[in-house]
């Protein structure tokens, strides 16, 4: 009997489901019959009925206000509410996050896409800033939600803060591949990858580099040989973008010191063990072989002061030799058929080592409601139309005749529009796409939308180009529960992470690390480092008993 409620429940969503859906062609459709830029059906006027929310919301740098989104227009004339945006994008956005919660007044009745840290859904939550989320997610409430949290159990399990609410709704990202041993990669599994350009390799009768030294030949060539042929010593020998952690930092070329050190939080895990990678030993030799290639004018010093706009620039100029980015065409530009990946590199000792980067499908830093919302029910029932599959996945890419072509192809499938001149994919979503919670379930990409033509490329050069090379296929788990006392201690990263960011940055540019290792080690354990491995240590112990 249990069974068959169960049945009729799940039928009953997916009807539900099919109706939001359908709504959601309808409308779109109709909206897109314009020129794209969001007339029509958006601009519903505030009327005595409708409720008013502030909302505190993370934004692309290159993006306008969420009010002027397409999308957010059609959610509003759905399910009518007036919306007052406060939208910060980049290094503001934290600053002004800390600002709110530091001072603990002026709470908006939202965070969005505001990337939320487990400390502060778990310390705001408990402290009553944000209020709990789990009774709202209903079939009357949130029917898009619940029917994703039907067909993933994991899902809301794994949103849970130590004192047993949810206050951060769910993120569900599924994009990944299977191999022939059972093994499944997500798309960000590998994401700093190191491109070089072929063409001056080939003019300059090089080979392609397998080790630190031998690139370090090539750097020098580089500068010094006019590989692009103009005449001028115009060439940046290797780039990069060290406040881009997510795909723009060196840390690819640590393969060749015999570690690697991807995580943001420097968060290191190896078949159960934690560890801080930015204490390996080895970091030492991998920032003093830095310093070197930066007195010799090899490396781009910009790269500790530019953003990512400024580093793509350059890329597109073609005048880098070496960089490193997720994909190659975005930041190659029109020089993109010059570039190939650089396979990682050995020491010239031969050591060697290549950990996967640490991916989860679940995320729940994307939108909390706060204890001045009000009307919580109506804010909640606004955003759940964020977990429609065709709103999902406009809020991810962008807007059915902006991003995508106004109508699917003749599977039913929605496809990419074509690029016009001097597009790229990356700066089209960075300026279409909306922050917040989402779902993207594996079978959405033969159902509802393809699979990003970009996403697909990247997930084909993991698996066939950097897979073979990965030597710790292992990575912490994600996400894990931490007790509150954990989440104290965790709080400790943000003076942790700037300290490492300094003195990283400080060696490369004027050396000193053989000097200064000790007292750095030592300043970190001041720092409280080892309490905050013991307490990754602890989560991911409990996550694996769990699953055992
Ligand atoms: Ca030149």
């Amino acid at each position: 009997m249990k069974k068959l409620l169960a049945l009729l429940t799940a039928t009953l969503m997916l009807t539900v489901l099919l109706v939001s859906c359908s709504n959601a062609d309808s409308s779109s459709g109709t909206q897109d019959s314009g020129n794209g830029s969001g007339q029509g059906s958006g601009s519903t006027a505030p009327s005595a009925g409708n409720d008013t929310f502030t909302i505190f919301a993370g934004i692309s740098a290159m993006s306008n206000d969420n009010s002027e989104k397409t999308l957010v227009k059609e959610m509003i004339a759905n399910v009518p509410v007036n919306i007052e945006w406060n939208c910060v994008s980049g290094d503001a956005l934290i600053e002004r996050k800390n600002l709110i919660f530091g001072t603990g007044s002026d709470y908006p009745d939202a965070f969005m896409g505001a990337q939320l840290s487990d400390y502060e859904l778990g310390t705001y939550g408990a402290g009553g800033v944000l209020i709990a989320l789990e009774d709202y997610i209903t079939p009357e409430i949130m029917p898009n939600l619940y029917a994703i949290a039907e067909k993933r159990p994991n899902m809301l399990a794994s949103m849970y803060m130590p004192d047993g609410h949810i206050y951060g709704l769910p993120t569900v990202e599924e994009m990944g591949f299977d191999t022939a041993d059972g093994e499944h990669y997500e798309i960000g599994s590998v994401r700093h990858m190191t491109i070089i350009n072929q063409t001056w390799l080939d003019n300059l009768n090089l080979e392609m580099p397998t080790t630190i030294g031998e690139l370090h030949e090539v750097l020098l060539a580089f500068k010094n040989g006019d590989p692009n042929q103009n005449g001028e010593a115009d060439e940046i020998p290797l780039g990069f973008n060290n406040g881009n952690n997510f795909c723009g930092n060196l840390r690819m070329l640590y393969t060749g010191f015999g570690f690697t050190d991807f995580n943001d939080d420097h968060r290191n895990y190896d078949n159960g063990v934690v560890s801080f990678g930015a204490l390996n030993p080895a970091l030492k030799d991998a920032v003093n072989t830095f310093n070197t290639w930066s007195n010799e004018g090899l490396l781009d010093i910009e790269g500790f002061t530019q953003d990512d706009s400024m580093y793509i620039s350059k890329g597109k100029q073609g005048l880098y030799g070496v960089l490193t980015w997720w994909e190659i065409p975005e930041i190659t530009g029109d020089f993109a058929d010059q570039y190939v990946y650089m396979p990682p590199l050995k020491g010239d000792d031969g050591a060697f080592a290549f950990d996967l980067a640490e991916t989860g499908p679940f995320r729940r830093d994307n939108f909390a409601v706060t204890s001045e919302c009000e009307n919580p029910e109506l804010l909640l029932k606004w955003i759940d139309q964020l977990y429609i599959p065709l709103y999902s996945m406009q809020k991810v890419y962008g807007p059915i005749g902006e991003f995508y072509n106004t109508e699917p192809d003749d599977t039913g499938i929605y496809r990419m529009r074509p690029l016009e001149d001097g597009e790229t994919a990356g700066e089209l979503k960075g300026r279409l796409e909306l922050f917040g919670p989402s779902a993207q379930l594996s079978d959405y990409y033969t159902e509802f939308w393809e699979l990003e033509p970009r996403a697909q490329q990247r997930l084909d050069d993991i698996r066939d180009f950097w897979l073979p090379y990965i030597t710790n296929k292992t990575a912490f788990p994600s996400p894990v529960s931490y007790t509150e006392e954990e989440l104290e201690t965790l709080d400790l990263m943000t003076d942790i992470k700037s300290f490492c960011d300094e003195k990283f940055a400080g060696w490369v540019r004027n050396g000193g690390a053989d000097q200064e290792w000790d007292a750095y080690v030592q300043q970190l354990e001041n720092m409280g480092v080892n309490d905050v491995v013991a307490a990754w240590q602890a989560a991911a112990d409990r996550y694996n008993a769990n699953m055992s």
